[in-house]
């Protein structure tokens, strides 16, 4: 339900009040989120934001793009939910959304599935959903107006072909190479697209082999337990494929313990998602061969969606967002303008 009173009403409405009462009018307040208030005389866009939690360097500025760009100053009026992890978290503060009827929902899904029916919710309620960043998978497309993000399969694909060509500039593309992956959140889009993405160009190299995967929650303290499980469990690794940066950090320090060189003069070749500004520096002084981009900066490309549907226009449902592979070559042209 839309609250955009008109100024006029609401002046005919306050005369009418203090005509009939003589007292002074002061409108309820429909919504209060620590001490501001969102008013029925007010023009703003209520948006209800649920962020997956705050695992990541990329999700703490993926927070701050959108707290920075739903002001009240642009419009908004901005309802924001951490869901530390939890999908039961992230549909309690749908539901909530939909009870303090704000005008779009928009979040971040922790995994693909489990979304049908607070979705179906927020339909009935007449509230259009952004999905941003991770997808959703749904039987029913109509469930959500468009989605914003990176695509996690193509950035997948990109990763294997950077290794096929570091591989082959080498001159280790016949070689036996072998690898290990840390992986994202267990069944999220980013570890399911990156997976795919990446085992779509190994399946074309029976000499790559993938010695093991394993979930490490895109954490570093789990990425470092993790990798330190692979150092004890395998005699040579030739390649770490590692899901987020966050998770390379704590397997770069796994590394460092065991005394294993990694980067473009180590034994270990390794390649992280994401690029936040201290892997990018990583990339530079050679500690991280190639860095596969994902933007979080995702909140003025949800504010542009929303201001389109505000007008009535039609959106694209789906909305990928550009983005780079970053090797030492590159980096020095992007890494002064990184702002996370
Ligand atoms: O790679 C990771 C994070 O969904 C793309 O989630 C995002 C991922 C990102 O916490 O760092």
């Amino acid at each position: 339900m839309k609250r955009k009173w008109t100024f006029a009403a609401l002046l005919a409405m306050i005369s009418l009040c203090a005509a009939l009462t003589g007292c002074a009018f002061r409108p309820q307040s429909v919504v209060r989120q620590a001490d501001t208030e969102h008013e029925p005389g007010s023009s703003q866009i209520m948006v209800g934001y649920s962020q997956i939690g705050s695992e990541s360097a990329w999700r703490t500025a993926n927070t701050q793009s959108f707290q920075e760009t739903f002001s009240p100053e642009n419009g908004y009026f901005f309802l924001f939910d951490n869901a530390r992890q939890k999908q039961e978290n992230q549909i309690k503060a749908i539901r909530s959304f939909i009870s303090q009827q704000v005008d779009y929902i928009v979040f971040s899904p922790v995994t693909e599935d489990g979304w049908d029916t607070v979705l179906g919710e927020a339909k009935d309620a007449g509230i259009p959903v952004i999905v941003s960043d991770r997808s959703v998978d749904v039987e029913d497309e109509s469930l959500y107006t468009a989605w914003v993000g990176g695509d996690m399969t193509a950035e997948g694909v990109r990763a294997g072909k950077w290794l096929e060509q570091d591989l082959e500039k080498s001159g280790r593309a016949d070689a036996d190479i072998n690898l290990v992956v840390l992986q994202g959140t267990a069944r999220s889009s980013a570890q399911v697209g990156r997976s795919k993405g990446f085992e779509e160009v190994a399946k074309q190299h029976p000499n790559w082999h993938i010695l093991a995967r394993q979930d490490a929650e895109f954490t570093t303290a789990r990425g470092k337990e993790v990798m330190e499980h692979y150092l004890k469990s395998f005699d040579r690794i030739d390649v770490l494929i590692s899901q987020n940066d966050d998770m390379t950090f704590g397997a770069m320090e796994a590394m460092d313990e065991a005394g294993v060189t990694y980067g473009k003069d180590g034994q270990v070749t390794v390649i992280s998602f994401d690029s936040v500004k201290k892997a990018l520096e990583m990339v530079q002084n050679g500690k991280i061969n190639a860095d596969i981009e994902c933007s979080p900066l995702l909140g003025p490309y949800v504010d542009r969606l929303i201001k389109k549907l505000e007008k009535g226009e039609i959106v694209p449902r789906s909305n990928p967002v550009d983005e780079k592979v970053f090797t030492q070559e590159n980096v020095a042209r992007y890494l002064p303008d990184r702002r996370y």
